[in-house]
């Protein structure tokens, strides 16, 4: 008997089609649950150049990404057909499915995508990770977030959800995994609320405070000092987070970019200062993240 083996993850719905496709022939498979925060080296053998699961191995032959293995599946065993027979019909089916695939509209060097796809890989999510040039938005991120016409947008299930912190919490809420806003409603009131006050006040000051100069940069810099004084309190470039003024909030801070998961997740840093570097050169040209 030929040797199915399908190497998935509980929590990955790509793993989930793939094993109702086998199940719908009837295909008897051995199932290998891969933890997706370590990789095991079979799968990174099997799948070199994505190194995600699901990968099915049939008579020792991997095949990779779930759409090809799903018609992979249908064209080599019997059974009830999972993709139509018209070829308009199958044309169809194959661009609903991509369609409907996670997808995840981004920039390499903006905070709001790096929180968002820390909060997906957090969660062991397998998504499209989309590049966008932000100096040529693609009709892609038009279309989807029509309002602001910003980066991060999340698409799940063909539905588009734009905002980050509203992404992550619908992540959150959608996808079982490590929790990332605490349980406690009032804990949880209290997480939005620093978000919220990072978002509209600490960090349009600190930005405000970078590209201005002279009298209004001190002015600025002032002004994002009163902001990071509370959440210096709260959580016990420009020279602004230095150990004497903010003791707690350097230490925080060191602590967070040093854990592992945020090393890995953070934009490559000669990269980013080559963009900070060319933006204060020249500001009005380089605006945005030149694309990845
Ligand atoms: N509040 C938004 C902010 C998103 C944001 O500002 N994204 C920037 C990249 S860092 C962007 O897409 N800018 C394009 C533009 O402003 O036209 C969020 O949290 O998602």
């Amino acid at each position: 008997m030929a040797e199915v083996k399908l190497f998935g993850a509980s929590t990955s719905p790509f793993s989930r089609r793939v094993e109702m496709a086998l199940k719908l022939k009837g295909v008897e498979y051995e199932f290998i649950e891969e933890d997706l925060k370590n990789k095991s080296p079979l799968l990174l053998k099997y799948n070199p150049i994505h190194k995600k699961v699901p990968v099915l191995l049939h008579n020792g032959k991997p095949i990779v990404e779930s759409l090809i293995i799903i018609e992979y599946i249908d064209e080599t065993w019997e059974g009830p057909s999972i993709l139509p027979e018209d070829p308009y019909e199958r044309a169809m089916a194959r661009f609903w499915a991509k369609l409907l695939d996670e997808k995840l509209l981004g920039a390499w060097g903006s905070p709001f995508s790096r929180r968002v796809e820390m909060a997906l890989k957090l969660k062991g999510v397998e998504y499209e990770y989309i590049e966008e040039d932000l100096n040529n938005k693609s009709p892609l991120l038009l279309k989807y977030n029509p309002i602001h016409k910003k980066v991060p947008v999340l698409v799940h299930n063909g539905k588009p959800i734009a905002e980050s912190l509203i992404i992550i919490e619908y992540i959150d809420e959608v996808w079982e995994g490590p929790s990332i806003l605490p349980q406690d409603p009032y804990e949880r009131a209290m997480a939005r609320f620093w978000v919220k006050f990072l978002d509209e006040k600490c960090m349009p000051a600190m930005w405000k405070a970078f590209w201005s100069t002279g009298e209004e940069r001190e002015k600025n810099k002032d002004e994002a000092i009163e902001h990071l004084k509370f959440l210096e309190s709260e959580i016990k470039g420009v020279e602004l987070i230095t150990d004497d003024k903010f003791p707690n909030l350097s230490k925080w801070a060191d602590e967070y970019i040093n854990s592992s998961f945020v090393k890995e997740n953070l934009p490559d840093k000669d990269k980013i200062t080559a963009f900070f570097n060319a933006r204060i050169r020249a500001p009005d040209e380089t605006k945005y993240f030149p694309k990845a």
